[in-house]
């Protein structure tokens, strides 16, 4: 083998070691560089003579070419070898299942709600909502609340900007003032058929949330209400006593739940009447369960409706659908409602 085929040779194999894009610029310094092999085999030329020369420097070129070629390939090779690389390691598995978001679904404390006003709606109770931040007027006087009640306090009660400064607006403390608004409204809207002596009767519940200074294992400061309202000619506590218990007992699917009215004291009902009940079976079977309040509205807050309390009569309710969730599901810790884990809420799915 000639000497040029050893060069291109020991090229062909320097350029076949090289890993790297790096590794080849080396590799071709060694040949083709200023001091590289191809080069002082060149500069070999200038000592020969004349007829020499140009044979000698045709096989010089020839093989230099062949390096060049060599070098190409190799540098293609490399970029071939870089790119599946590179498209190995983004590749996408197309098959490879979606990232799933999982269902959701309802709070326990928006299930009961729901199961309330289902309960309620086939009794012919309407659904009434209201605003959350209330004035002084229906959360507190329109339902005979006095002046120095306890719940009137900074103490008790979250006040908030607007209202006067004698009577400042503050979170609902209950959802009393909606029944009112309600009652308002109804009344309003059936003028007419008051004038002419008969009015259709109110039934609403409203349901939603409400604020109280208090917090521990079994009170957050916000915290959630039902209240229901029926005003009519003909209403009587009969009528509470059996929509009351009709509902407990389906709310809870319990046909021999049994229900006591324990005599008690709200400023807007009068009589006034705590509710417990009482499981027959189960867990919680044989001991009273306070699960409401109760009472015949009280005459003044018939009239804040704008009924004339010696012609309608109400009767009203107010119950804790946080409490009635704790009860229904064994829950032992109200916080546990709001805190937000999903290990405890996913339980309710
Ligand atoms: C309760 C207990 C007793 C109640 C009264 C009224 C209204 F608007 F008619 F005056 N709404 N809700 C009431 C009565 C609420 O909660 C423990």
């Amino acid at each position: 083998m000639n000497e040029l085929n050893v060069v291109v040779d020991a090229a062909k194999a320097a350029f076949e070691r090289a890993g790297t894009p790096a590794d080849l610029e080396n590799a071709k310094a060694q040949f083709l560089g200023k001091t590289g092999r191809v080069t002082e085999l060149m500069k070999g030329l200038a000592a020969l003579p004349v007829d020499e020369k140009k044979s000698r420097g045709a096989a010089i070129n020839q093989a230099k070419q062949a390096i060049e070629d060599a070098l190409n390939a190799r540098r293609q090779a490399l970029a071939e070898i870089e790119l599946q690389a590179q498209l190995q390691a983004e590749a996408l598995d197309v098959t490879l299942p979606g990232r799933q978001r999982g269902a959701g679904g309802l709070h326990p404390v928006s299930l009961t709600l729901e199961r309330i006003e289902a309960i309620f709606g086939s009794m012919g109770f309407a659904v009434a909502q209201g605003p959350e931040i209330e004035t002084d007027w229906f959360n507190f006087t329109a339902l005979n609340t006095p002046e120095d009640h306890p719940a009137r306090s900074m103490h008790d009660t979250f006040y908030v900007e607007g209202g006067s400064a004698a009577a400042p607006n503050l979170l609902r403390t209950h959802t009393s003032p909606m029944q009112i608004r309600y009652a308002v409204q109804h009344v309003k809207k059936h003028q007419a058929a008051i004038a002419a002596g008969s009015m259709p009767e109110i039934r609403v519940i409203a349901p939603g949330r409400t604020y109280r200074v208090d917090s521990d294992a079994t009170h957050s400061p916000m915290f959630h209400q039902c209240e229901g309202l029926w005003v009519g000619e003909n209403v009587s506590f009969k009528d509470l006593k059996y929509v009351f218990t009709d509902f407990c007992r389906t709310f809870f699917e319990s046909d021999d739940l049994v229900l006591r009215f324990r005599p008690s004291f709200f400023p807007f009902t009068e009589p006034s009447a705590e509710i417990d009940i009482q499981f027959q079976s189960g867990p919680l079977a044989g001991r009273w369960l306070e699960v409401a309040g109760s009472g015949q509205v009280h005459p003044n807050v018939v009239r804040n409706m704008g009924l004339d309390p010696e012609k309608y009569i109400g009767f009203a309710f107010g119950m804790g659908p946080d409490r009635l969730t704790m009860l229904r599901y064994g829950v032992n810790d109200l916080r546990l409602f709001f805190d937000g884990d999903i290990r405890f809420l996913s339980q309710f799915q």
